[in-house]
């Protein structure tokens, strides 16, 4: 079992959902591996944007050779956020090495594909966070979708390196701000040491008063990168926000999917962020908040020891529904009271 020291472990009042929620198996076109998907409460209905890599398998991939031929977003809905998920017959993005298999021109130089949707609803319009991989770099693209999730628009991309971008729900002090995650290659001896930053805006295009937010030294559980994981919730304690956090067994990237075992673990932390100015951290949990422990997450899979938030709902009973990738394979949600994650984060340890 890919399990090393320290051991860790989902919180305790955290009650994940024992089967994922969406497989390939659910999908009605090409799908290998549907996870990291974005989730939220549109019009009374669950809308999930997931990312799918799709055109290979675990045979072909390690036996053939076969790689992957494209990576999609495709879109669905359920009545209850858990059940039944509905897919939309072709997927809202679809990129095969560069070339978009819509035909659509989405406005930017050079992208090779879109992936890691996060949705975000603002003032009743609908925007994705994407990833979006050029041949000039990782990039973050900000998209506004149209009413009936078949179309998209790119309002803004930032330079390369930077990815994993959560948008908050409203204006905060008449601005937008988002949770972002650079790659800072020279940073600290030119190894991986990403962290979690913020910045704000006044109309989702031009995006400045860059602050960080958190160092990965600041997480004990990480020794890798952060990262936003899910875009954040509103409390009357503050903006409750998941994120990445990467610790890697031993040095080097580990092997490309599939193989016995990956290097790095990466587990999800939830921190507690000023109501007014997101930039001050008001209380972070020292222990993971989802780590991975199932089979489906620690054992199986592309890349084995992977759990990725990337939804959060806070219902109106207080439960939170918290959507996560597993081992880059499925996709999976987990339940908590609200109190108890505030709890988490400003308990002393
Ligand atoms: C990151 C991204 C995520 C993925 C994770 C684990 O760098 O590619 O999409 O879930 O690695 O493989």
């Amino acid at each position: 079992m890919p399990i090393w020291e320290p051991i860790l472990k989902s919180a305790d009042c955290l009650k994940k959902l024992e089967k994922p929620v969406l497989t390939k198996d659910d999908i009605p076109y090409d799908a290998t591996l549907i996870f990291n998907a974005g989730v939220e409460k549109v019009n009374g209905k669950y809308v999930m944007a997931f990312r799918n890599d799709y055109g290979t398998d675990n045979e072909k991939y390690v036996n053939e050779k076969i790689g992957f031929k494209g990576t999609s977003v495709g879109i669905a809905f359920s009545d209850d956020g858990i059940t039944n998920w509905q897919v939309m017959e072709v997927p809202l993005i679809d990129y095969q090495h560069g070339k978009n298999m819509r035909g659509k021109d989405d406005g930017v130089a050079d992208i090779e594909r879109l992936y890691d949707p996060r949705i975000t609803v603002i003032e009743g319009e609908v925007y994705l966070c994407l990833a979006m991989d050029t041949s000039h770099g990782i990039r973050g693209a900000i998209a506004k979708v149209n009413k009936d999730f078949t179309d998209y628009e790119i309002v803004s991309a930032t330079v390369p390196d930077n990815r994993n971008m959560v948008l908050f729900p409203e204006k905060i002090g008449g601005y937008y701000y988002r949770l972002e995650r650079p790659f800072p290659v020279y940073s600290r001896g030119g190894k991986d040491r990403f962290d979690m930053w913020i910045s704000k805006s006044p109309d989702l295009k031009f995006w400045g008063e860059s602050k960080m937010v958190m160092a990965v030294e600041h997480v004990p559980f990480a020794n890798d990168k952060i990262g936003p994981a899910a875009p954040p919730i509103k409390t009357e304690k503050g903006w409750l926000a998941t994120f990445h956090a990467v610790d890697i067994e031993k040095e080097g990237r580990g092997q490309e999917g599939w193989d016995t075992w990956w290097n790095k673990r990466y587990t999800a932390g939830i921190v507690l962020l000023d109501l007014e100015d997101p930039s001050k951290v008001i209380g972070m949990s020292k222990l993971p908040l989802i780590a991975p422990e199932l089979p489906f997450e620690a054992d199986e899979g592309f890349r084995q020891n992977v759990i990725f938030p990337g939804g959060m709902i806070l219902e109106d009973d207080g439960q939170v529904k918290i959507y996560y990738g597993a081992s880059d394979t499925v996709e999976c949600v987990a339940n908590a009271d609200v109190n108890d994650l505030i709890a988490l984060c400003t308990e002393e340890l």
